[in-house]
C-alpha cells in the first residue's frame, strides 16, 4: 500500500491522468469541474496489474493554490510528476519539484502527458527538457513514460511503471505511534464528523481514544474507512477517513493532527536545518513574514538563523522557528518555508530538535541523541523517547545520562561514602539521581540503609557503650560522651533500645521478658510494679522506662495497676 502524489504545472493533465488510471475523478467540486482546474486536493485509488494498491493525492498546479498542494504532499511515499509534452517544463514544474525535494520525497516517475497531440520531435524536445531540469534531483534517471489520458495511449506502460516504482519504494513504517495530519474535515450524513488524511507512524482502530492537536481535545474513533471500505483497524501508508465522536466537524481544521495522547512532545519552538533555494534573489534573515508548511498545515513562524544572521540563496544552515501553536513534531519531520509577502518558496528543511534548550546564540542542533542528552545532563528515558521519536532505554534508574554528568555524580557519591567512613552513608539522605548512581557502583556494600566500602569495619558493633549497657542491664549508664550521631544510629539499628531518656541493651529486655514470664506463670492475674522491680533487682527509675518498652513490644499489657501477659510474652 502506497500513497502517491501528483505534481506538475497547471493544466498539464494531472487530474485527467488520475481519472484515467483509477476511474475516479479527483476534482470533487462543481467549480473545479466547470473550470477544468483543480483547486483543492483530490483523492483516488487503484489496484495495479500486480495487485498492488495505491492511493493518489491529486494536487492543484495553479500557483494560487500552492498551499493546497503543500497540504497534500507532506506524507506521501512517491510522486507521479506530470509534464505536458505540449508545453514542456514550466514554472510550477520547477516549484513543485523543489517542494518535493525539500519534503524529502525520494521516489517518483515522470508522466509525459498529451503525447497524442504533439509530433515526435516535440515529444523528444519535451523529454530532453525534462531530463535537463530533473538532473541532480531525486527524479534524475527516473522512468519517463509517454501517455495520453484522452486516447489511452501509454496508460498500460504507466501502470507497469508504477508497479516497478512502488516495488522499490518503502512503505510508511509502523513505529506504534500513529499520526494523521488532517487534510479534510466534514460532516457525513448520519455519522457526524469525519476527518481524512494520510496515516503514518502506526495503526488506528475503531474505539481508539485519541486527541486532536492543537488543543488536545479528546475524541474516539467510531468508524474507519480506507478507499470507501469500512475497516476495524488500518495501518500506516494509507489514505484514511476517520469518523470521530467528541468533536464537531467545524472544530477540526486542515493542519490539525490526530494522535494518541502521551506519545508526542508538543512544541511551539524547534530547531531545524534550512536549505535556501538557489533561485531566491535575496537572503533569508529574521526580517520577513514566513509560513512553514508542516504536516498538512500552513503555520505562521518567526525565524532566527542560528550561527549567523542570514542565509544566502543556495546556502544551507540552521534556524530556530517559533510557532503560534503547539504541534506534535519529531526530528526528521520536513517542512517547506514560504514568504507570505512575496508569495515565494524560500526553502525547506528538516526538524532537528523539538525542544531546544540551548539559547539561540549558542545552539548547534543536529539529529544526534547524544547531543540532546549532553545538553540536559540527565533526561528521563521516556522524555528522551518523545524528544527523539526513537525508543530509548534508561541507563541509570529511569534516566539516560550524559557520560560527564554521570561521572561527576558518581564521584560525588563516592566522595560522600568515603567521608561517611566506616559508619556508612545514610542512603535516605541522597537525592533520587544519586541513589540511582549508587546502585550502579560496584565497590560498595549496602546494609541497613547505609552504604560503605566493603571491609570498612563497622565501629558500632563493638561500641563501648553496648558493653557498658550489657554490664548493667537493669541499671544502665547514660550515654555520656557517646557521639550523638553514633547513638542515633545505634538506636536506629536496634543495638540500643531507648525509652524515656533511658537506654537499654536488647539483652536487658529479653532477660526482663523471661523473668516476667516466669512470674506470670505462677500469678497469671497480674504483677505489681514492685513485684517486677524486686524480681529484676532494679529501681523504679529504671523499671518504668523498661516496662514502657515491654508494653510497647506487646510482651506485657497494663491492666489497672497490674501487668498481665501480652501477645508476645515468651514461654516461661
Ligand atoms: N489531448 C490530451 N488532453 C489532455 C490530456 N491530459 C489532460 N488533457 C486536457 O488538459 C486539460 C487540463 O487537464 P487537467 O487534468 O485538468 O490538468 P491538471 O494538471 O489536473 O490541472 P490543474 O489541476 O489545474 O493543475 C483538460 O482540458 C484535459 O482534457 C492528455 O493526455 N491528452
Ligand atoms: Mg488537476
Amino acid at each position: 500500500m502506497h500513497v502517491v502524489a501528483t505534481a506538475g504545472h497547471v493544466d498539464h493533465g494531472k487530474s485527467t491522468l488520475v481519472h484515467a488510471l483509477t476511474g475516479i475523478d479527483p476534482d470533487r467540486f462543481g467549480e473545479e469541474k466547470a473550470r477544468g482546474l483543480t483547486i483543492d486536493l483530490g483523492f483516488a485509488w487503484a489496484t495495479l496489474p500486480t495487485g498492488r494498491e495505491l492511493a493518489f493525492v491529486d494536487v492543484p498546479g495553479h500557483i494560487r493554490f500552492i498551499k493546497n498542494m503543500l497540504a497534500g504532499v507532506g506524507a506521501v511515499d512517491a510522486c507521479v510528476f506530470v509534464v505536458a509534452a505540449t508545453e514542456g517544463w514550466k514554472p510550477q514544474s520547477e516549484e513543485h519539484l523543489r517542494i518535493l525535494e525539500l519534503l524529502g520525497v525520494r521516489h517518483g516517475l515522470v508522466a509525459l502527458t498529451k503525447v497524442a497531440v504533439v509530433d515526435d520531435d516535440h515529444r523528444e524536445l519535451a523529454r530532453l527538457d525534462v531530463a535537463d531540469h530533473v538532473a541532480g534531483t531525486f527524479l534524475e534517471g527516473a522512468e519517463v513514460v509517454d501517455v495520453d489520458a484522452i486516447t489511452g495511449r501509454g496508460l498500460e506502460e504507466l501502470r507497469a511503471g508504477l508497479d516497478r516504482l512502488l516495488v522499490a519504494t518503502p512503505t510508511a513504517p509502523d513505529v506504534g505511534r500513529p499520526r494523521l495530519w488532517v487534510d479534510r474535515s466534514f460532516a457525513a450524513k448520519g455519522s457526524g464528523t469525519v476527518v481524512t488524511g494520510t496515516l503514518t507512524g502506526g495503526r488506528l482502530a475503531v474505539d481508539d481514544e485519541l486527541v486532536l492537536v492543537p488543543g488536545g481535545r479528546a475524541v474516539r474513533v467510531r468508524a474507519l474507512q480506507s478507499h470507501q471500505t469500512s475497516l476495524d483497524d488500518v495501518g500506516p501508508g494509507r489514505r484514511v477517513a476517520v469518523n470521530l465522536v467528541g468533536v464537531g466537524h467545524d472544530d477540526v481544521v486542515r493542519g490539525d493532527a490526530l494522535l494518541r495522547g502521551g506519545q508526542w512532545h508538543l512544541t511551539r519552538r524547534l530547531d531545524a536545518s534550512l536549505a535556501v533555494l538557489a533561485s531566491l534573489d535575496h537572503e533569508v534573515s529574521r526580517r520577513g513574514a514566513y509560513v512553514a508548511y508542516l504536516g498538512s498545515g500552513e503555520r505562521p513562524v518567526r525565524l532566527r538563523v542560528l550561527g549567523g544572521s542570514a542565509l544566502l540563496p543556495g546556502e544551507a544552515g540552521l534556524v530556530r522557528l517559533h510557532l503560534a501553536e503547539e504541534l506534535p513534531l519529531i526530528p526528521g519531520d520536513r517542512f517547506v518555508l514560504r514568504e507570505t509577502g512575496r508569495a515565494e518558496t524560500v526553502g525547506g528543511g528538516e526538524v532537528l530538535d523539538v525542544d531546544p534548550i540551548v539559547p539561540a546564540s549558542r545552539a548547534r542542533p543536529d539529529r544526534s541523541t547524544a547531543r540532546v542528552v549532553a545538553e540536559r545532563g540527565w533526561v528521563e528515558a521516556e522524555v528522551l523517547t518523545l524528544l527523539t521519536g526513537v525508543a530509548q532505554e534508561p541507563q541509570v534508574g529511569p534516566w539516560v545520562v550524559d557520560p560527564s554528568a554521570l561521572a561527576a555524580t558518581r564521584a560525588e557519591v563516592e566522595r560522600a561514602i568515603d567521608d561517611a567512613g566506616p559508619l556508612g552513608l545514610d542512603v535516605a539522605a541522597l537525592d533520587p539521581k544519586e541513589r540511582a548512581v549508587l546502585a550502579t557502583l560496584d565497590d560498595i556494600e549496602l546494609d541497613a540503609g547505609r552504604a560503605r566500602r566493603p571491609g570498612a569495619v563497622d565501629p558500632l558493633v563493638d561500641h563501648p557503650y553496648l558493653a557498658a549497657l550489657q554490664a548493667a542491664p537493669f541499671a544502665p549508664p547514660l550515654p555520656d560522651g557517646v557521639d550523638r550521631g553514633e547513638l542515633r544510629e545505634l538506636v536506629r539499628r536496634g543495638l540500643v533500645l531507648a525509652s524515656d531518656g533511658t537506654w537499654f541493651a536488647p539483652d536487658a529486655l529479653d532477660a526482663a521478658a523471661h523473668t516476667v514470664a516466669g512470674l506470670l506463670a505462677e500469678q497469671p492475674d497480674g504483677l505489681t510494679v514492685a513485684q517486677i522491680r524486686d524480681a529484676l533487682g532494679t529501681s523504679r527509675k529504671f523499671l518504668l522506662p523498661l516496662l514502657a518498652l515491654l508494653d510497647a513490644q506487646g510482651i506485657t499489657r497494663r491492666r489497672g495497676d497490674l501487668r498481665v501477659a501480652g501477645p508476645r510474652l515468651p514461654p516461661a
